[in-house]
């Protein structure tokens, strides 16, 4: 794989002798200037998320929360960019460093300033085997599977209605070994190769608008095995109506190294129904070198209708996670490097994206899970009052099947340890069910706190999730607590 100037790993190893610059006293947030407002026909925009807007593109860059106090950071990020990504801030170990509890203060913090500004969030990441808490190494399968889908759930719902698009599972091929070799991790090892596709369909239940990506590094050069690896599996999951929206290219690049069928490699993806986007951008060089490779990027994404916006790994060179390379568009200093200009200069070059993607994939085959299913109404809520409370409420249903989120609400005090029950009307199994321990069979279901969440404080709740066999039903449910 030439292109990549990074190690196997995607150069996390680089990430140890990284800098983090932090900004000192540079004073309060800076006074936002506002996103360039649409710009006149004919006219060249002035910033990167206003030239990227003119063909319907966004243009994004990586933020970190703990940058947030360097005004000059958060005002060349709300001038120049239209989008962002949480550089770690939505990470397993940043949302749920202990099991069953969420954590969101530094993502919320940058949510709501990008939604201050009217700016596309892309959420970063679900499924990773990096940055990881502890605690998910030691699972067994089973519970490895309920913690999976409960985290997709529990962050996704967070978020629900204001990401743009999930990395859903991130960089989960290996870089060496035959086509479609996944890299050995503990997803693959106790739950195989299906759990790229058990995350997928779990993540369009939890967001049925956000657009879901498969997003990885080394997978810029068109014939690389890596790429046809990713590309075989997005095949085979539109093929078998797996939810699947995008790919993202990471494309960390380095100056002469941006492949030469990178626009066409762009466009074999997209031409699987997909939308592409360029997710981590940077490019390792300086001057002119570096200029014409962020260019020809630049350039193979507007020539693709369906490369729908760039994000760059981060503002500036100061706080690259490989600043030795000083691989952005803005040096140390915040001053436009000569790359900001090419870049510049093809976004306003870019014809206008005449197609634009729908937000989710249109409804293709009857297999489960290919477009959003409206959710249905919940059960009744019963009073509330006594110990605690149960409603279930229909997340996704396909031909024969459906899958469903309980809410368990804790009355006017707190419970520890919960039991849920219900009758199926017509005859339905459940066929996987996670965060609580499922006791009896036939209609009657029964349904207790995993151990991790039974504690409820007084007016919280918790959920547990499941998919099963049958109708969609929402049985009414009862709730007790020893
Ligand atoms: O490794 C580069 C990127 C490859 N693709 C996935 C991305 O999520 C990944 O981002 C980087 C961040 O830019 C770094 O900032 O991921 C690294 C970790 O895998 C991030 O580095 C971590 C350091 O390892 C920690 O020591 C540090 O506490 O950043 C943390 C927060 O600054």
């Amino acid at each position: 794989m030439g292109e990549n100037p990074l190690p196997a790993d995607g150069g996390r190893r680089l990430v140890g002798t990284r800098r983090l610059l932090v900004a000192g006293a540079l004073g309060v947030l800076g006074t936002a200037t506002v996103l360039a407002a649409s710009v006149p026909a004919g006219a060249a925009a002035g910033t990167l998320g206003a030239a990227a807007a003119q063909s319907g593109r966004y243009y994004g860059a990586a933020i970190a929360a703990g940058h947030m106090n360097d005004s000059t950071y958060v005002a060349t990020w709300d001038r120049e960019f239209n989008a962002v990504t949480p550089e770690n801030e939505m990470k397993w170990d940043a949302t749920e460093p202990s099991r069953g509890s969420f954590r969101f203060t530094s993502a919320d913090q940058i949510v709501s300033h990008a939604q201050s500004k009217g700016m596309k969030i892309r959420g970063h990441t679900l499924v990773w085997h990096n940055q990881l808490p502890s605690w998910v190494s030691g699972l067994s399968a089973s519970d490895l599977r309920s913690a999976m889908v409960n985290h997709i759930n529990n962050v996704m719902g967070h978020y629900k209605g204001k990401i743009y698009a999930w990395d859903v599972v991130n960089e989960a091929f290996a870089d060496g070994g035959a086509v479609g070799t996944l890299r050995s991790s503990v997803f693959t090892q106790k739950l195989g190769n299906g759990f790229i596709e058990e995350a997928f369909r779990a993540a369009r239940a939890a967001d049925p608008n956000a657009k879901l990506c498969y997003n990885d590094y080394n997978i810029d050069n068109a014939t690389a095995a890596k790429t046809q690896g990713v590309y075989n599996m997005v095949k085979d999951f539109k093929a078998r109506g797996v939810p699947i929206d995008c790919v993202g290219l990471q494309s960390h690049l380095s100056s002469g190294s941006v492949p030469s069928n990178y626009q066409q490699n762009i466009a074999q993806f997209a031409a699987l129904g997909v939308d592409v986007q360029i997710t981590e951008l940077d490019i390792g060089g300086s001057g002119s070198a570096q200029a014409d490779a962020y260019r020809r990027v630049t350039q193979a994404c507007t020539a693709v209708p369906r490369c729908t916006g760039i994000t760059v790994w981060g503002v500036t060179d100061k706080y690259s996670w490989r600043s030795g390379d000083t691989p952005l568009l803005f040096d140390g200093n915040y001053n436009k490097k000569q790359a900001y200009t090419a870049v510049l200069g093809a976004l306003n070059a870019a014809t206008p994206n005449t197609s634009p993607s729908p937000t989710t994939s249109p409804n293709t085959s009857p297999s489960p899970n290919t477009s959003p299913s409206p959710r249905t109404s919940p059960s009744p809520t019963p009073p509330v009052g006594g110990a605690c409370s149960a409603t279930i409420e229909t997340t996704n249903s396909w031909p024969g099947g459906f899958q469903s989120t309980v809410t368990v609400r804790a009355g006017s005090s707190a419970v520890n340890g919960w039991t849920v029950k219900w009758t199926w009307p017509s005859g339905q199994t459940i066929s996987s069910l996670w965060s609580g321990t499922q006791s009896g069979s036939g209609s009657s279901v029964t349904v207790s706190n995993a151990p991790y969440n039974g504690s409820i404080a007084a007016g919280s709740s918790t959920t547990f999730g499941f998919t099963a066999n049958g109708s969609a039903a929402t049985p009414s449910a009862t709730c007790t607590s020893p």
